[in-house]
C-alpha cells in the first residue's frame, strides 16, 4: 500500500516534469521560420519568429541574412557545388519582401545587395521584446522557379538571423547580449562551439512541384536535395544593421 503511493507520486511528479519540460522546449524554441518550407511556383505570407531573449534580456532588434546565391556554399546531395544556385533555381533573387509592421520594433528596412535585390532585412528599436515572449516579424516570398534541367527536388536555404538584446561590438558578444542562428561558415557571427544554438541557422525550404516542373528523365527518379548557406563574405557583410547610411549594430 505505501509502495504503491510512494510509486503513484513518483510517476505523478515524473509526469509534471514531462510536461513542464515539453512547456519550456515550447516556449524557448530558437527563432525560425513561421512558414518553414514552401513549395515552388507558390507564394508565401511568412514570419520570422523570435523564440526568446538572450538569456534573461528582451530582445531590441533582429537581423536576416539570405543566401544571395552568388558565391554561396552549395551542397547537392552530398557533393559540394561549384556551379551557383542558378543550377537549380532560375530566379532567386529579390524574391524576399520585408512587410511594414511596427507592433515589435518601432524601425526596419530591407538589406540589398550590389544589384538591388533584397537579402535580408532587419527591424529594431522601440520597447524591445519580453524575454519570455514570442514574436513576429512579417515578410512575403515571391514564387520561385526551379531549373527544368536539373534533378533538384527541394532546396534548403539556411538563413542566418541574429537577435539583438545590447549593442556591442563583436568581440563583446555574449550570451546575453545576442542569440545568434548563424550557420557555422567561419563568418565573425559564428559563435562558440557548444554555446547556446551554435550552427543552428533557420531554414527555408523550397520543395519542387513535381507535377507542373516534373525531373527530367536523366535523373532517374531520384530527386537532389540542394542545401544552401551564406558565404562568410556574405554574412560578414550583410549582418551589421544600418541606419541612415551609419552602422548602428554591431558596434565597428
Ligand atoms: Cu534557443
Amino acid at each position: 500500500m505505501q509502495i504503491s503511493v510512494l510509486l503513484n507520486s513518483k510517476i505523478q511528479g515524473l509526469l509534471i516534469l514531462m510536461i513542464l519540460t515539453s512547456f519550456f522546449q515550447e516556449v524557448l524554441a530558437h527563432t525560425l521560420f513561421d512558414v518553414p518550407q514552401v513549395t515552388e511556383l507558390k507564394k508565401s505570407n511568412n514570419n520570422i519568429v523570435i523564440g526568446h531573449g538572450c538569456g534573461g534580456s528582451p530582445v531590441i532588434g533582429t537581423s536576416i541574412v539570405f543566401p544571395d546565391g552568388n558565391d554561396s556554399v552549395i551542397t547537392a546531395g552530398n557533393d559540394p557545388h561549384s556551379g551557383g544556385i542558378s543550377s537549380f533555381i532560375q530566379n532567386w533573387g529579390n524574391l524576399i519582401q520585408l512587410l511594414q509592421n511596427r507592433s515589435v520594433f518601432s524601425e526596419q528596412d530591407e538589406k540589398l545587395d550590389a544589384n538591388g535585390n533584397v537579402i535580408g532585412f532587419w527591424s529594431g528599436g522601440g520597447r524591445s521584446l519580453a524575454a519570455n515572449l514570442n514574436a513576429h516579424i512579417p515578410f512575403t516570398t515571391s514564387a520561385v522557379v526551379f531549373e527544368p534541367e536539373s534533378c533538384a527536388s527541394s532546396v534548403r536555404f539556411a538563413v542566418a538571423i541574429v537577435d539583438v538584446c545590447k549593442i556591442t561590438t563583436i568581440a563583446n558578444f555574449t550570451e546575453d547580449a545576442v542569440s545568434l542562428w548563424v550557420p557555422a561558415v567561419g563568418s565573425k557571427y559564428d559563435g562558440v562551439p557548444g554555446s547556446h544554438a551554435y550552427d543552428s541557422p533557420a531554414f527555408f525550404t523550397v520543395n519542387r512541384d513535381l507535377e507542373s516542373s516534373p525531373l527530367p528523365e536523366s535523373c532517374g527518379g531520384n530527386g537532389i536535395e540542394v542545401l544552401v548557406k551564406p558565404s562568410a563574405a556574405q554574412v560578414d557583410r550583410d549582418m551589421p544593421i544600418l541606419y541612415n547610411g551609419t552602422q548602428v549594430w554591431p558596434q565597428p
